[in-house]
């Protein structure tokens, strides 16, 4: 979602590196661009002229511009504004009830039910107790939605009985959870195509009746500036603690989804980026900003690995990557671990940009589809030991071999070996970059 953004900020970034020295203009002309790339992305006006206010003023000193990097401390300035930008340090729900109660509101397709179900799961995952509440009650398809989701993440479900108001759903509900020692309910409401008073008047009911401890905003972040509007009145009338945005994988310019946080003061806890259940991210502000300015989300990319892949598989292929000395056999183990990662261009959004990995090579990593991966696997096994930990011997002849053997082609053994070498210059470009950010960190 931030592509064009981080392509932007990264060319004016580009620039200010290439200068020993920096004068105010420099300065100044450098976040002129920064004001434009925050403009054009969609960003709300008067965030990002004060967003370029507060960076302007630290970047004006002498430490700044008498430094030995200037380029690179006023691109730390960025990024740490940025961060602020974004909510500083990550927040996360208020659990402290027992049971905890969350509530779900928003506009209509926002994604109220589906991140219902993906919470459900995150928690679930995490050791708790989670039962959903479908109080959408205007529609038999929304309870019947929740209901297969619930189904889905195999968690309790309390749906409407005939007649049933709102208040006197959510009250039943959680006399039943505490009954059953729930530790959280996730009550998922109805939608409306615009806020209206009988809206706010609903959700207000629910919420004298259950008294919850977290009154959340589901957004969909590709709507734009309007979501900071929505943002804006549904927290002038109901109070809310805190703002999930969705469809993060979508192609918006993301500049709203950037604004929403300072506008409403309301912290962004958590974000979906995708229709399956396991599509849910924790906002990190921090994370965030480096992935928008190019630094790359390593540690959210490690992370999103160890939960889907064996712990020992990850440790050994993250040293060998960082060594430098991974061969053949690695490649094949990263390429099956990385399918089992999901949707391989959200991780490779997670990737330093200035690993300058071209968008070729990108593309190339995500085209393994299944049937290429059991011809990479057939290929990889039709080597010798010596040829797959050194890959460099396989010559013309060994290559019409390991075709012949494999049942495939000489090309696509070229092309297995190609894609080969391309991985390990981005291991190459990774290692770099990472070793750049724990020096930015300092
Ligand atoms: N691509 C993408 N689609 C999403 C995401 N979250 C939700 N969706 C899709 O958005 C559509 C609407 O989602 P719902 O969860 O039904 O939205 P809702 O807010 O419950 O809508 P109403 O109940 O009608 O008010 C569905 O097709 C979801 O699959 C996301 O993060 N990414
Ligand atoms: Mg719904």
């Amino acid at each position: 979602m931030f592509d064009s953004l981080s392509q932007s900020l990264q060319k004016v970034f580009k620039n200010l590196r290439g200068y020993g020295k920096l004068s105010e203009k420099n300065v100044k002309d450098a976040l002129r661009e920064v004001r434009l790339a925050l403009l054009e992305a969609d960003v709300n006006f008067e965030v990002a002229r004060d967003f370029i206010a507060k960076v302007r003023e630290t970047c004006l000193g002498e430490e700044v511009l008498e430094s030995v990097t200037p380029g690179q401390q006023v691109i730390k300035r960025v990024h740490d504004q940025m961060v602020e930008l974004l909510g500083g340090a990550h927040k996360d729900f208020n659990l402290s009830d027992q049971p905890a109660q969350v509530m779900m509101l928003g506009l209509h397709g926002a994604g109220k039910t589906t991140t219902t179900g993906k919470l459900a799961l995150y928690w679930k995952k995490a050791g708790r107790k989670v039962m959903l509440v479908a109080c959408d009650i205007r529609r038999p398809a929304a309870v019947e939605q929740l209901r297969i989701l619930a189904g889905q993440v195999d968690v309790p479900i309390v749906t409407p009985e005939p007649g049933e108001r709102v208040p006197d759903l959510g009250r039943r509900a959680m006399r039943q959870a505490v009954k059953e020692n729930i530790q959280v309910v996730i009550y998922d409401t109805g939608g409306r195509f615009q806020i209206d008073e009988e809206l706010v008047q609903e959700l207000k009911d629910l919420r004298d009746a259950v008294h919850p401890k977290n009154v959340v905003l589901v957004l969909d972040a590709a709507m734009g500036q309007e979501s900071v509007h929505v943002a804006q009145s549904f927290n002038e009338s109901l109070g809310l603690t805190g703002l999930i945005l969705t469809k993060l994988d979508g192609d918006a310019r993301g500049g709203a989804a950037l604004s929403v946080q300072a506008v409403t003061g309301c912290p962004v806890i958590l974000t979906g980026a995708g229709e399956k259940m396991s599509d849910l991210e924790a906002f990190h502000p921090e994370r965030m900003a480096s992935r928008i300015l190019g630094m790359g989300d390593v540690v959210s990319l490690v992370e999103k690995a160890q939960e889907v892949v064996d712990a020992g598989e990850m440790a050994r292929m993250e040293e060998r990557l960082m060594k430098n000395t991974f061969n053949l056999e690695d490649f094949l183990a990263q390429l099956q671990q990385l399918k089992k990662m999901g949707p391989i261009e959200n991780l490779l959004e997670m990737l330093p940009m200035d690993a300058n990995v071209p968008a070729h090579v990108r593309q190339n990593m995500a085209a393994l589809s299944g049937d290429e991966m059991k011809k990479a696997e057939a290929i990889i096994h039709s080597m010798t030991a010596k040829e797959r930990q050194r890959p460099d011997i396989i010559n013309g002849s060994r290559r019409k071999r390991v075709a012949a053997g494999s049942g495939t082609d000489i090309r696509d053994v070229n092309d297995i070996l190609k894609r080969f070498n391309q991985a390990k210059k981005m291991a190459k470009q990774m290692k770099k970059a990472q070793k750049r950010l724990l020096r930015f960190a300092k």
